[in-house]
């Protein structure tokens, strides 16, 4: 058979890196070098739109991030959406009850599968000519389409992209990349042993609340690392220690009294924590690793038990096999985008998401155990109350520091003695995007 028709021309690369000698990653190498340790980013890295783009990237797309819990999709079916950018991800338990990332595009011409962030579906039907995928990924049904017998496309080769992902504890990562790392794996090792008690594969989402706070997204990390602006959570520290990340040496005198009640609280969380063989002991990688973390168990004030004005149980039902609610909270840190807290009756997982140079969801959720029943063993409004007002605090933080790094005035200042994981964060983003604007 002849034809008329051109030879098609060739496919372009799939993925468009800036190429060495690109002006953008040039500008982003000079703002890296031109960091100073000790202080913030420059400006530009918090506010302009190429450099953003250069963020989801050369990170966001080729880094694990944190993409929900499994509490998140209890049965096959139910799934969520992630959106970096340009590039969405849909997470779903599959028929066999099998944790699974796609692409969030069909593979006919390209339509959106699911737009909603989280739903519950049977198969994966294409809203434009309904092409069927099974929650596997598998093509199962393309109405009219020449059979393969008939020569027509393999459905074999239709299948929706697969995107890594690795469950931790019940945590539930994801990685764009085609060869992600392992650093998951060697991470997911090191934290488990503090989470797995509480039983997150067991438990159930009890609220979520999605915030759009007004920044940069490492802005709104930045701002979680450090508590020197604690005194504008006036709920949150009936229960959080002020001198959270303070050396003993640099406990100031008007926190002397609260640190002396965090000392006995330690000791007597360390004998809890010997007792029934929960680990507590702080673990850090911040710096040099792609997934860098801080895993730690630490007390809390008050009745010690949870994130409440008088820090007493927020749920009647404990997580897990605990039977102890005086437990604190394991606090665990992930770059690029989660920080979690898990009490003995509850955990609360933050998602941070970019969705612009100068807007991030925070994502917000709430676990309690399956049993736990609402409005007899736990009130939502009680229950994520202090969280709420937080949240919301931080995102006016947030705001400011946005209004202010886009300011020509501004310049990186220093940082405070209890700023160090704040700088142990920008470190390690300047040491990624070096990297991988150099790969
Ligand atoms: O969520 C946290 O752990 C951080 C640490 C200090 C301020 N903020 C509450
Ligand atoms: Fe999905 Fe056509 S674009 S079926
Ligand atoms: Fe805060």
């Amino acid at each position: 058979m002849t034809s008329t028709l051109p030879a098609p021309a060739p496919a372009p690369a799939r993925t468009a890196p800036a190429a060495p000698g690109d002006p953008v990653r040039t500008r982003l190498l000079d703002l890296l070098d031109q960091r100073r340790p000790g202080r913030s980013l420059l400006g530009a890295l918090y506010t302009d739109p190429e450099l953003h783009d250069l963020d989801l990237r050369l990170l966001w797309h080729r880094q694990w991030f944190f993409a929900g819990t499994v509490a998140e999709l209890p049965e096959p079916g139910d799934y969520l959406t992630v959106d970096l950018g340009t590039v969405s991800v849909l997470v779903l338990r599959d028929d066999d009850e099998q944790v699974r990332a796609f692409r969030n595009v069909c593979r006919h011409r390209g339509a959106r599968l699911v737009s909603e962030p989280r739903g519950s579906l049977g198969n994966i039907v294409c809203g434009y000519h309904r092409w069927t995928y099974a929650t596997d990924g598998t093509l199962r049904h393309a109405p009219q389409m020449v059979p393969p017998e008939q020569g027509g496309p393999d459905p074999a080769c239709l299948s929706l992209r697969t995107v890594a992902v690795r469950v931790v504890a019940g945590l539930v990562f994801c990685c764009l990349a085609a060869d992600p790392s392992s650093d998951v794996d060697a991470v997911g090792e090191v934290v488990a042993p503090y989470l797995l008690p509480h039983g997150l594969d067991r438990a159930k989402v009890a609220a979520q609340v999605d915030l759009v706070e007004h920044g940069n997204w490492k802005l709104t990390m930045e701002n979680n690392r450090e508590c020197y602006h604690c005194d504008g959570h006036p709920e949150l520290l009936r229960t959080f220690f002020p001198t959270w990340g303070l050396r003993e040496d640099q406990v100031p005198p008007r926190l002397r009294a609260s640190h002396e009640r965090y000392l006995a609280a330690e000791d007597d969380l360390r004998v809890a924590c010997e007792r029934r063989g929960l680990p507590r002991e702080a673990v850090e990688d911040l710096v040099h690793r792609p997934l860098g973390f801080r895993v730690q168990r630490e007390a809390l004030d008050g009745a010690g038990e949870s994130f409440s004005p008088d820090g007493s149980r927020l749920v009647a039902r404990l997580l897990g096999d605990l039977d102890e609610p005086r437990l604190g909270r394991v606090t665990l840190h992930a770059q690029p985008n989660l920080w979690l807290h898990a009490m003995a009756d509850h955990v609360i997982t933050f998602a941070v998401l970019p969705l612009g140079p100068d807007r991030t969801l925070v994502r917000t959720t709430w676990l309690v155990d399956a049993d736990a029943r609402e409005g007899v063993d736990y009130d939502v409004e009680a229950l994520t109350g202090v969280w709420r007002a937080t949240n919301e605090q931080d995102a006016a933080f947030v705001g400011l520091t946005q209004a202010g790094v886009a300011d020509p005035a501004y310049e990186p200042g220093p940082y405070s003695e209890g700023e160090r994981q704040v700088d142990a964060f920008v470190s390690w983003y300047v040491e990624r995007m070096r990297e991988e604007a150099s790969r």
